[in-house]
């Protein structure tokens, strides 16, 4: 696992994920950075799909994106944390790359999934990640790297804090 600062849509990964919402049917943020780059066939695929729960994912190509594939994820909306939201951010990260592996993916890039409009906490959400993350690949060698790609310098502190946290020694 490591940590890059920057826009996800120029990943050169296997698989780049989308923070989406339950239409898949595009948004602002990272969501709506991914659908502008990957051309105007990412959203007519999206509309063949008729939307994804939250914590679920799904998958589709990249279009003019350099990733083959994108996986749309749905984060959950932050309130306060007692409405199951560490679960289901756990499941986005668990689902997203259970359907990469299913595809063949060896890279695979995430944003920080809904750290953004949905206001989940940085340093919290972070943490979900990476630990979820690490846990999924003790059991998934065929998935060789996973880039955080963080939007800002106060992302990546968070996401590296995280990192710093499971690393042995
Ligand atoms: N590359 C990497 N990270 C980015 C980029 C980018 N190009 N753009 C923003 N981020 P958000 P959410 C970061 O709001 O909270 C959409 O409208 C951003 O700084 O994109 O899951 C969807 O359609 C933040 O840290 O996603 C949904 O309606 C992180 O990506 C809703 O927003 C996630 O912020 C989903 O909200």
């Amino acid at each position: 696992m490591t940590v890059a600062e920057g826009d996800i849509t120029k990943s050169q990964v296997g698989a780049i994920v989308n923070a989406a919402n339950t239409t898949l049917l595009g948004g602002g943020g990272v969501d709506g950075a991914i659908h502008r780059a990957a051309g105007p066939e990412l959203k007519e695929e999206c509309r063949t799909i008729g939307g994804c729960p939250t914590g679920e994912a799904r998958i589709t190509k990249g279009y003019r994106l350099p990733a083959k594939w994108v996986i749309h994820t749905v984060g959950p909306v932050w309130s306060g944390g007692g409405r199951g939201e560490d679960g289901l951010l756990a499941s986005c990260y668990r689902n997203s790359l259970a359907l990469g592996r299913e595809h063949g993916v060896s890279t695979i890039a995430f944003p920080s999934i809904s750290t953004g409009a949905y206001r989940f906490p940085m340093d919290r959400a972070a943490r979900i990640a990476v630990e979820t993350v690490a846990g999924f690949l003790a059991g998934a060698p065929e998935i060789e790297q996973v880039i955080f790609v963080c939007f800002g310098e106060a992302a990546a502190n968070a996401y590296r804090a995280a990192l710093e946290g499971i690393t042995p020694g």
